[in-house]
């Protein structure tokens, strides 16, 4: 399930462990990865006050970018900010809501919800809904 474990430090043992014992819908991580990161379904975006991106192999850069996972498949997204504010990411309806984090902060949240869906997540700092919010999809692969 893990790949390379060269670079393993506290904060992979943590999510290793988190992972493992894996058996509710959802689990929040607050953690600061330090380079390290699990193998499997990951997905790293950036995020500032015009909202979440998702950012290409050529560059590209999408907006409120719609995140798909399968039903109970694990997902990590990671977010860091390249404000100078600070956001949070919140899944409302998997009652999800990560602390506040700030300028260079990666936060890690780590999603598997069981049922089928489509879960909005956001920015919940007063004024950042607006831009700040996308789609995660919870279904079967096509
Ligand atoms: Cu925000």
């Amino acid at each position: 399930m893990f790949g390379n474990d060269s670079d393993a430090g506290p904060a992979l043992e943590r999510l290793k462990a988190a992972w493992a014992g894996f058996d509710e819908d959802v689990r929040v991580l607050f953690l600061p990865f330090h380079g390290a990161s699990p193998a499997g379904a990951r997905v790293t975006l950036t995020a500032n006050l015009s909202g979440f991106y998702l950012i290409d192999s050529d560059g590209r850069a999408t907006r409120s970018p719609t995140l798909r996972v399968a039903p109970s498949a694990k997902m990590l997204i990671e977010v860091t900010i390249n404000d100078e504010l600070v956001h949070n990411l919140v899944i409302r309806d998997l009652a999800l809501i990560t602390r506040l984090f700030g300028p260079g902060e990666t936060i890690g949240l780590v999603v598997g919800p069981s049922s089928p869906g489509d879960y909005r997540y956001f920015c919940d700092v007063p004024g950042h809904e607006a831009t700040m919010n996308g789609h995660l999809i919870v279904a079967a692969a096509a």
